[in-house]
């Protein structure tokens, strides 16, 4: 038996990687469907070899991290992709996403695109202040191929997913990662008929060194379950001020002496960061009103 990992996952049949060999087309044995277990883009399994191409999975290992939405195993950390520029950093949405990332508890890399654009410099000068003392910030270009090294750098020996909006340049990077990957980027999908591309499985890419997913999986991550008190806690600036604040159970809203409220009036909290943090506090309290009528 051979130890390999499965990177693509289509109609019951899984496909397996181990460095130095073909992939290999793989049904899972009956035994995991009876214990409940489905094997995952992500997994480290056992497989036997039929032939050149084909094999048999015969054991799962276990799994560091499992997340559902994308449903992918093993995930070391997420890359979080935006651009500067094309389309501009919707503030909201930004942090909504790095929300739901502390959400799954994995850490968190921010990789704003397209740096060559006019203005784009101004644009990342006013991001960074704001997200780097929280989160590596890399700023890279396809076009110029600036900061492509230092992206290398943080996937190298690990497992990342490329999450962000559509349009702001994954599968331009995940192009450039992995020169040979089939990736469809905005300029080709335009020119297909069926117009828009949309990832429909998650898919493993593997590097020299290291493996990448490119989902758009996260993006369908929701909030229902969260609990209103909770929030704070996926904002790690306004979670400093929280723990100074002297009153029980509060969401730093328009109480009198909050100290988030205070750091906000100060500027010590970033205005956007408090603005984000008011808005998903508000989509979570509705969620929640709704779970109960
Ligand atoms: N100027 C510039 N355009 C880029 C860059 N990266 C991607 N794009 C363009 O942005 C559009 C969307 O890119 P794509 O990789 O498909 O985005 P995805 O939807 O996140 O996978 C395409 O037209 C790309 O050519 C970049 O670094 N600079
Ligand atoms: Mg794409
Ligand atoms: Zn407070």
């Amino acid at each position: 038996m051979r130890r390999g990992r499965i990177v693509k996952a289509v109609s019951g049949f899984y496909y397996v990687y181990a460095k130095g060999e073909s992939v290999k087309q793989c049904r899972a044995r009956g035994v995991f469907k009876l214990k409940g277990l489905t094997p995952l883009v992500g997994d480290y399994v056992a497989y036997s070899e039929v032939g050149e191409r084909e094999g048999v999975i015969e054991e799962l290992e276990e799994r560091k991290s499992e997340l559902i939405r994308p449903p992918v195993a093993n995930i070391d950390q997420v890359i979080l992709v935006f651009s500067l520029l094309e389309p501009p950093v919707t503030f909201f949405q930004l942090d909504k996403m790095i929300a739901m990332i502390e959400r799954q508890r994995l850490p968190l890399i921010m990789v704003l695109t397209k740096s060559d654009l006019f203005g784009a410099n101004e644009v990342f000068a006013t991001l960074l202040p704001i997200y780097s003392p929280m989160y590596p910030v890399l700023q890279t270009s396809v076009t110029t191929d600036s900061g492509m090294d230092k992206l290398r750098e943080k996937l190298s020996g690990k497992t990342s997913a490329f999450a962000g909006m559509s349009g702001v340049g994954k599968s331009s990077l995940l192009q450039r990662l992995v020169p040979d990957a089939q990736v469809e980027t905005g300029e080709i999908s335009k020119r297909s008929s069926r117009g828009r591309h949309t990832t429909r499985h998650a898919e493993l890419f593997f590097l020299e060194d290291g493996f990448i997913v490119d989902t758009p999986g996260f993006s369908q991550f929701s909030f229902a379950d969260v609990e209103p008190i909770e929030v704070q806690k996926l904002f790690r600036d306004v979670m400093v001020f929280a723990q100074e604040c002297e009153f029980r159970g509060c969401m730093h809203e328009t109480e009198q002496g909050c100290k988030v409220r205070k750091a906000y009036e100060t500027s010590e909290l970033s205005a956007s960061r408090y603005q984000s943090y008011l808005q998903l506090l508000e989509e979570v309290k509705q969620w929640k009103a709704r779970r109960y009528t």
